[in-house]
C-alpha cells in the first residue's frame, strides 16, 4: 500500500514528540507548494508567465516570474505554518524572520526555483529545502541562525517534470514519493531508496572545461578515453533533474569550481549543495566540493557558493582518487 510523507514523518517521530509537530507542518507547506508550483507550471504558458520579469533578483540574474511567485508561495506557507523561525532563500539578500510558536520552531534555506531558466522551454526545474534546527540560543542576528546550525534535520526537494516527485531525507533515510494530480497526494511504496552504488552516466557542462582546474581536465578525459567500463553524458541543466536521474539510475553530478568568476563554483552550499548531499547521504551516496565533504562545511556567509561532486559512492570515491583527494571512512 502507499505511503505518504505524514506516514514517514511520524513514523520516524514516534520517539521524538517535540520536533513531530514542526516536521508535520513544514513538510505539509513543502507540499502544498508543491501542488500549487505544479499547476502553475503546468499552465505557465497559457498564463504569460514565463516571461522573465524586470526586477534582477540579488543574485543579479534574470528572475523569471515564476521565481517570483514560488518564493512568494513558499514564504507564505511556511509563515502561516508558524512552524519556521527563519526562511534564507536564494530569491531575497536577508533571512526573512516569521511569526511562530518559539519553542519548537526550525529554521528553513530553500532554493524556491531552482535551473528557472528551464522554464520557457518546458524543461525540468526544481524546489530544494534543507531544514535545521536553530542554534541555541536562538537569539543571534538573522543570518547567525544559519551560520551557526547543525546538519539539516530534513531534506527535501520537488521535481517538476513528466510527474511531480518529492525527495525526502530525514532520520537517515530518503524516500521518494510522486504526486497523484487527481488526489493531491504525494505517494510512495514506503521503502527507503538506496543511491546505486555504481553507475554510468556523469553530469557536467563540459563546455567549462578550459577553465577547470588541471586535475579535473585530467580526470574528464580519462573518463572519455580510457575509463572501462565507459560513461554516458546526461545534462539537464538543473540540478533537481541532473540530481534524481543519477539517484535513481547511479551517476555522478559535478560543478566544479573554474578559473575566473566562478572561483568557489556556481551552487550554493546552504540549499543547494547542502541539501542535496544530505539527501544523497542518506540514501548511501556521497557529496563534496572536491576536497571534503558537503556536510562538514561551516558556512561563512548565507549565500556563499561551493563547488559541488556528488553521486554514487563508488563514483565520487574514484573522482576523488583521481584527482589526488582520496576520501578517508568512505
Ligand atoms: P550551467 C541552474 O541555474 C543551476 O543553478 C542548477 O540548477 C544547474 O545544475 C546549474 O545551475 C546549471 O548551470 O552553468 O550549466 O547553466
Amino acid at each position: 500500500s502507499f505511503r505518504t510523507p505524514f506516514d514517514f514523518i511520524m513514523e520516524k517521530t514516534s520517539d521524538n514528540q517535540t520536533e513531530r509537530t514542526p516536521l508535520l507542518l513544514i513538510t505539509a507547506a513543502i507540499e502544498q507548494g508543491g501542488r500549487t508550483m505544479a499547476s502553475l507550471l503546468r499552465k505557465g504558458p497559457l498564463l504569460g508567465i514565463t516571461g522573465s520579469a524586470q526586477i534582477r533578483n540579488v543574485q543579479g540574474e534574470g528572475v523569471q516570474t515564476l521565481d517570483q511567485i514560488g518564493q512568494e508561495t513558499f514564504l507564505g506557507l511556511f509563515r502561516r505554518s508558524r512552524a519556521v523561525l527563519s526562511v534564507l532563500s536564494e530569491e531575497a539578500e536577508m533571512p526573512e524572520v516569521l511569526p511562530c510558536d518559539e519553542k519548537t520552531s526550525l529554521l528553513v534555506a530553500m532554493d524556491p526555483l531552482d535551473g528557472s531558466s528551464n522554464i520557457s522551454v518546458n524543461a525540468p526545474i526544481g524546489s530544494i529545502f534543507s531544514i535545521f534546527r536553530p542554534p541555541a540560543p536562538s537569539s543571534s542576528s538573522p543570518e547567525g541562525l544559519f551560520l551557526n546550525a547543525s546538519s539539516p534535520l530534513l531534506s527535501a526537494y520537488l521535481l517538476y517534470s513528466v510527474s511531480t516527485s518529492l525527495v525526502l531525507a530525514f532520520s537517515g533515510e530518503t524516500r521518494v514519493f510522486t504526486l497523484d494530480p487527481d488526489t493531491g497526494e504525494f505517494l510512495g511504496d514506503g521503502s527507503p531508496w538506496r543511491f546505486p552504488d555504481k553507475g554510468k552516466i556523469y553530469s557536467t557542462n563540459e563546455a567549462y572545461l578550459p577553465r577547470w582546474e588541471k586535475p579535473l581536465q585530467d580526470y574528464l578525459s580519462w573518463i572519455k578515453k580510457e575509463r572501462n567500463p565507459s560513461m554516458i553524458l546526461r545534462y539537464i541543466g538543473a540540478l533537481v533533474g541532473d540530481f534524481h536521474r543519477n539517484l535513481l539510475k547511479g551517476g555522478i553530478y559535478l560543478y566544479p569550481a573554474e578559473a575566473g568568476e566562478k572561483t568557489s563554483g556556481k551552487l550554493r552550499l546552504l540549499y543547494e549543495a547542502c541539501p542535496m548531499a544530505h539527501i544523497a547521504r542518506n540514501a548511501g551516496g556521497i557529496a563534496t566540493d572536491g576536497k571534503q565533504d558537503i556536510l562538514t562545511i561551516v558556512p561563512r556567509s548565507v549565500h556563499q557558493r561551493v563547488p559541488l561532486i556528488v553521486g554514487s559512492v563508488d563514483l565520487v570515491r574514484e573522482f576523488q582518487e583521481r584527482t589526488g583527494h582520496p576520501l578517508s571512512g568512505l
